[in-house]
């Protein structure tokens, strides 16, 4: 793989897939002692195609992200802060509490948020795609979904209508090899789901979603050609889901032998290997940054705990009757 970051880009990059690790495994532990409600979906393991596609769009061009949508959040430049208290339901929190962890939604960070209906995010990145197009901006929409939302009608509706109308939306599948407990290669008709871009005329490629240096790469260049050329463009990473599906995940539908295989291709490993040799870090370091943002989270976590507010019901009323429309 070639020089992709220099030495100070390299640190960024490493120290937010780990801070993405850190968080996810902190939300885990809560969750697992009843301290925070609800589900959530993790994606460790996947942190490589966060940070990757965060950094080669532009902070102007909008993501559109899935049920499994923390590690997107964060990458987009999200506060921790304000991720956490959505978590505990508190109404500092970015949905101010009343969405959790599926329903992230930060338009400050042009995040124009998740939804649990697996795939509906694609229908409407590809309509902002439009008013973006309308509004002759130069921006860009990446629709995030996963290979079990890929076999959804709603997507190839989305493609078909963004190929016609020559809408700039990046689809961006994050393939990592389950919908659930059923496993990619049984559920999907075409060896790579790349191919059914073909379907639509719309330009696709597969690459390896745990190389952090090479999705930046791909996507920043076919952002620039989306915006040079006005037209769509499938992008499919390959990764793994390290979590469970969702909380009380009892791994019963794949083998361990399966997963260490996996783990041998760890993103945060793999990144942390190439900076190593390349005289990047030294292997303390690594640890001293994997310290530090336990204590971060640790600390913004305990804030939450001891003090706990949530909106009032009228609050709440006026919150989801929200007046002012939303603008891109
Ligand atoms: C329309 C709809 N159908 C089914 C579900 C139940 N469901 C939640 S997540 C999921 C699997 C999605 O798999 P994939 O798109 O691969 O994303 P991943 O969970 O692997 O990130 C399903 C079927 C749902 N939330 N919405």
């Amino acid at each position: 793989m070639a020089f992709i970051f220099d030495k100070e880009k390299g640190i960024e990059v490493l120290t937010l897939m780990i801070r993405s690790r850190v968080f996810e495994q902190k939300i885990e532990e809560l969750f697992t002692l009843h301290k925070m409600h609800g589900t959530t979906h993790l994606a460790i393991g996947q942190e490589a195609v966060h940070a990757g596609v965060a950094l080669g769009i532009e902070q102007k061009d909008w993501i559109v992200t899935t049920h499994r949508c923390h590690g997107h959040t964060l990458a987009k430049g999200s506060s921790l802060d304000k991720m956490i208290a959505e978590f505990f339901g508190d109404k500092r929190g970015l949905s101010k509490g009343l969405g959790g962890s599926m329903h992230l939604i930060d338009m400050e960070h042009h995040n124009a948020g998740s939804s649990a209906v697996v795939a509906s995010g694609v229908a409407i990145a590809t309509g902002m795609a439009l008013q973006l197009k309308r509004m002759k901006s130069d921006n860009i929409v990446v629709a995030f979904f996963g290979d079990g939302a890929s076999n959804r009608g709603v997507i190839h509706e989305a493609m078909n209508m963004a190929s016609i109308w020559n809408l700039p939306v990046l689809f961006l599948c994050e393939h990592n090899m389950y919908g659930m407990s059923s496993s990619a290669d049984k559920m999907i008709s075409v060896p790579s789901i790349a191919l059914r871009g073909d379907s639509y005329s719309i330009k696709s490629e597969s690459i390896d979603g745990n190389d952090v240096e090479l999705v930046y790469d791909r996507v920043k260049s076919i952002t620039e050609n989306i915006k040079k050329e006005g037209r769509p463009y499938l992008l499919e990473t390959l990764t793994y889901r390290f979590s469970g599906h969702s909380k009380n995940d009892k791994f019963l539908y794949r083998t361990r032998e399966e997963e260490n295989v996996w783990k041998l291709k760890d993103p945060i490993d793999v990144f942390s290997d190439r900076l190593i040799s390349r005289g990047i870090i030294s292997g303390s370091e690594i640890e001293a940054i994997i310290t530090s943002e336990k204590e971060t989270i640790e600390k913004i976590a305990n804030i939450y705990l001891n003090d706990h507010q949530e909106l009032t019901l009228e609050e709440a009323m006026e919150f989801v009757y929200y007046k002012e429309e939303a603008t891109l």
